[in-house]
């Protein structure tokens, strides 16, 4: 699936800014042009614009409507593209059903076939989630119930364009990177109505480094990809009506015993957790947020982050390949912890799996040729302490392993004795919160506690092991000597407990501390607008322990 793009044989038309929205009822067609409507913006949730409860906290079907013409342009066609719908929708086009989408954090991708002078589109969200959707969730008649810990937005989350491409094009391109020894190749695999296809790669400059008629292409003396040196190749695939430059990395990524190799080198991940989220945006999708983040990722001298608990916008996977951040993709399969209340004495059913499967898919298409990308994470705290959860996600990681030529692993909340599934995967990923969840405000347990437990997974699985999640509710400007929780102070040094347990073990291969920055999620008793536990502030102002972790993660 190629992003559109615009060059001299195609368009893009931004169908970003106002939109008409109306909160509808289940059964609503988009047979004539709304008539009661409210404003809203694309990209953006819609809770955080409105200023009434009930359209804020609405659980079902909200419908979204613009007006739009393009040229048009012979031997060309045109295509839609809606980068996120949370959660699910339905496109109409002219009131006639064109497509849908199946969840709310990868694109959908249409042809526009009848075209008018003035088009009406129409996008149908439902934001319930069920047993069937990504991430799952319960109803309770009106009520929804999430068993995840960030707000349900709902909204057009990333960018709406309409593009052209001509009828005879390039329909897709996948890069693979071959590095052994001294030996270095791409392989590109293009998909065309063409006959004939050639190839041009640029290096960072844009200097012409080869020309090809080959889909095997060996460069000489390439520059590798990696955090300290994010060196990126361009492709240019040339057909005689087409065109599409798709940048590229050549990078080798590897697990070796206790070690994570990235260019045979053993890396040490640096880095958060995050989420998409900011004031008055919601979910929507920021240029500025998204540049702010990856400036403040290096100010601190993180290499990585995984994109917890769904993917993340296009935008900051471009953004993550130019700065050198290395990611963790996860697929939104979140709150899959309680098999019975979500999915029955069964467990899942057929078609929660062949979703969870299908999103696999989808990620591996959009994301494919991005070099930033080394490892896939098919679940976030599942319950793969089951025999149910072990035959489910079995069966997900084999799938994983036959597209993505990338380490897998999964998000654990169970113990190393409890856990089903970790002995099918590359890396060992755990969330531990010593010191918070248990033992609240006792700093003195943390760095035993921790020490012991990655011995026990280590004992166990013989695995690298990344510590995904760790961390203390913070309020910015709370103040405590000696520190208690919530305060600054007690964040701080919660960290240099974590930090020094880890250094006690080379196969504890990295650490991401919860979360990159404040976020908000349902309301709770433990919850003071939102989830506190940044390290930055939901504004990304540093709190007191993001000083600490620069300073270690510098000689890191
Ligand atoms: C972990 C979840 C994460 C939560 C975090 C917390 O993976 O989504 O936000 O706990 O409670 O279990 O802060």
């Amino acid at each position: 699936m190629l992003y559109p793009k615009s060059n001299l044989y195609r368009t893009v038309t931004s169908l970003n800014g106002l939109w008409h929205f109306s909160v509808v009822a289940d059964d609503y067609l988009p047979h004539a042009p709304l008539q009661d409507y409210r404003l809203t913006a694309v990209p953006a949730s819609m809770n955080e614009i409105v200023t009434d409860t009930e359209t804020k906290n609405h659980v079902g079907k909200i419908v979204y409507e613009c007006v739009f013409s393009v040229p048009h342009i012979s031997k060309s066609e045109y295509r839609l593209r809606l980068g996120a719908v949370s959660h699910k929708c339905e496109v109409y086009l002219n009131g006639v059903k064109i497509g849908a989408g199946i969840n709310g954090y990868l694109p959908i991708d249409l042809p526009l076939e009848c075209l008018l002078e003035k088009n009406r589109l129409s996008v149908v969200i439902d934001n319930r989630l069920t047993n069937e959707t990504f991430p799952p969730g319960r109803l309770e008649g009106r009520k929804q119930i999430i068993n995840h810990d960030f707000y349900n937005y709902t909204g057009i989350h990333r960018d709406v364009l309409v593009y052209s491409r001509p009828k005879q094009h390039i329909e897709d391109i996948e890069i693979q990177t071959v590095v052994d020894g001294d030996y270095r190749k791409i392989k590109i695999n293009a998909k065309t109505t063409c006959e004939k296809i050639s190839y041009q790669i640029l290096d960072k400059s844009g200097e012409p480094v080869i020309t090809s008629e080959n889909s095997e292409i060996m460069i000489p003396n390439p520059a590798l990809w990696s955090p300290e040196s994010p060196y990126l190749y361009t492709l240019i695939a040339q057909t005689e009506c087409d065109q599409y430059e798709e940048r590229f990395g050549i990078r080798k990524v590897e697990v070796d015993g206790n070690r994570f190799l990235l260019n045979d080198k053993p890396v040490y991940f640096k880095g958060f957790g995050m989420h998409e989220d900011f004031f008055i945006l919601g979910k929507g999708n920021s240029s500025a947020v998204n540049i702010r983040n990856f400036e403040l990722l290096k100010w601190i001298h993180a290499n990585s982050i995984r994109t917890s608990h769904y993917p993340y916008s296009e935008e900051i996977m471009n953004l993550a390949d130019e700065y050198g951040i290395m990611v963790i993709e996860e697929v939104p399969a979140v709150g899959m912890n309680w098999w019975e209340e979500n999915f029955g004495a069964n467990g899942a059913n057929e078609n929660t799996l062949k979703l969870h499967k299908e999103l696999i898919t989808q990620l591996y298409e959009r994301d494919k040729n991005h070099p930033s990308v080394i490892m896939l994470s098919v679940a976030n705290e599942a319950a793969t302490n089951e025999a149910l959860g072990e035959t489910y996600f079995k069966e997900v990681i084999a799938h994983a392993r036959e597209l993505w030529p990338l380490p897998i692993t999964i998000v654990e909340f169970y113990k190393s004795d409890e856990t089903l599934v970790s002995k099918y995967v590359d890396v060992i990923c755990i969330n531990r919160y010593f010191g918070w969840y248990y033992d609240h405000g006792d700093l003195s347990v943390i760095c035993e506690q921790m020490k012991e437990e990655l011995c026990r997974w280590h004992d166990r699985y013989q695995k690298p092991i990344i510590l995904t999640e760790y961390g203390a509710d913070t309020v910015e400007g709370l103040h405590s000597l000696p520190a208690e929780s919530f305060s600054e102070e007690f964040q701080k040094e919660y960290f240099e407990q974590c930090g020094e347990a880890f250094d006690a073990f080379d196969f504890c291969i990295g650490e991401h501390p919860w979360a990159f920055a404040d976020f908000k999620t349902k309301q709770g008793l433990t919850r003071v607008r939102g989830n506190r536990k940044g390290i930055f502030t939901k504004d990304r102002q540093p709190k007191s322990g993001a000083f600490y972790l620069r300073d270690r993660w510098k000689k890191r």
